[in-house]
C-alpha cells in the first residue's frame, strides 16, 4: 500500500537521486554490509526564501496536510536562516527540517538578484501538488550565481537549485549490523566518500542526544542562463540518536551541528 506520505517522500526521493548519484551508491554499500538492514529516513530538509507565498511555512503546509506537525524552532544568524522541524504523530515517519533564508538581511544587490528571480512567480506556486520538488522557477546567470555565493552560499545554491530536498538522512538506529555512527563513517571513507569536516566529521554527539555526519555534496550541471557549470549539488546525512533523561528517544535537532550540516553544500 502506498501511503500519501509515501508518495511525497518517494518524489522527493526520485529527483534528489537525478543529482546525487552517491546517494544511491551509499544506499547499496549499506545493503551490501549490513543485509538486514531496513534503511529509514531519520529526516530530510528542504530550503527555501523567506518571501511571500514561499516561506518555511507555505512549504511547510505539504506535510501538515499528511500529519505533521510544527516542533522545534532555530535561529543561525551568521548565515541569516531561519528553520523549523516538523515531526509526524508517528514517530517512524521521517522528520522534516524546513530553513528560510532571510532575503530582506542581504546587501541591496543580493536582494534584487533574488527578487528578480522570484518576482514573477504565481502566488499560489507553493500549494501545487509537485512544488517542494520542482525545482527552479526562473533563469539566472552564472555571473548572478557567483554574486550570491560571495554573499551567502545557502542563497546561491537555492537559487541554481530551487525547490527539492536538500538531503535525506540515513537513521543509524534503524540498521542491523551498522550501530554506530563511526562504523559509518569508517565504511564511507574506505570507499572513498569525501565527509564533512566542518566542526568535525561527527556534529554533537550522546551528551546531545544526536551524532550527524554527512558527506560534501555530489557536484551536478547546471544550465545556467549564460553557461553551463557543475556545482555542489546535495549531500547525504547520517544521524544517530540517544535517550533523554526519560528514557524516550530525542527527536529534535541542534543548531550548533545544523550549523555546519548547512555547509556540506559548500564550494570545496
Ligand atoms: C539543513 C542543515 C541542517 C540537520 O540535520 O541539522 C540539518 C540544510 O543543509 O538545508 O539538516
Ligand atoms: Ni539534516
Amino acid at each position: 500500500m502506498h501511503t500519501q506520505i509515501e508518495s511525497l517522500f518517494a518524489g522527493l526521493w526520485e529527483d534528489y537521486l537525478t543529482i546525487t548519484p552517491s546517494a544511491m551508491q551509499i544506499h547499496k554499500l549499506i545493503q551490501a554490509e549490513d543485509e538486514q538492514a531496513n534503511i529509514v529516513n531519520d529526516h530530510i530538509a528542504l530550503r527555501t526564501f523567506a518571501l511571500p507565498g514561499m516561506r518555511v511555512t507555505d512549504l511547510a503546509e505539504h506535510f501538515v496536510q499528511l500529519g505533521y506537525r510544527q516542533a522545534g524552532e532555530y535561529d543561525f544568524s551568521s548565515k541569516k536562516l531561519n528553520a523549523f522541524h516538523y515531526e509526524h504523530s508517528d514517530e517512524n515517519q521521517p522528520k522534516v527540517f524546513i530553513s528560510e533564508l532571510r532575503v530582506d538581511e542581504l546587501s541591496a544587490r543580493a536582494q534584487a538578484i533574488i527578487h528578480n528571480l522570484t518576482k514573477t512567480l504565481p502566488s499560489d506556486l507553493a500549494q501545487q501538488t509537485d512544488f517542494l520538488y520542482s525545482g527552479t522557477h526562473w533563469a539566472i546567470s552564472y555571473e548572478d550565481y557567483t554574486q550570491l555565493l560571495a554573499e551567502s552560499e545557502y542563497a546561491a545554491w537555492l537559487a541554481a537549485w530551487g525547490f527539492r530536498a536538500n538531503h535525506f538522512t540515513v537513521s543509524i538506529n534503524h540498521l542491523q549490523k551498522i550501530t554506530e555512527l563511526t562504523q559509518m563513517n569508517a565504511l564511507l571513507q574506505d570507499h572513498g566518500f569525501v565527509l564533512n569536516q566542518s566542526g568535525g566529521v561527527i556534529k554533537g554527539g550522546e551528551d546531545v542526544c544526536l551524532a550527524q555526519s554527512a558527506t560534501m555534496a555530489d557536484h551536478a550541471l547546471v544550465k545556467f542562463s549564460d553557461l553551463e557549470k557543475n556545482i555542489p549539488s546535495c549531500f547525504y546525512e547520517f544521524a544517530q540518536r540517544y535517550p533523554l533523561n526519560n528514557g524516550k528517544l530525542y527527536h529534535g535537532f541542534v543548531a550548533a551541528s545544523a550549523d555546519k550540516i548547512f555547509e556540506s553544500t559548500n564550494v570545496n
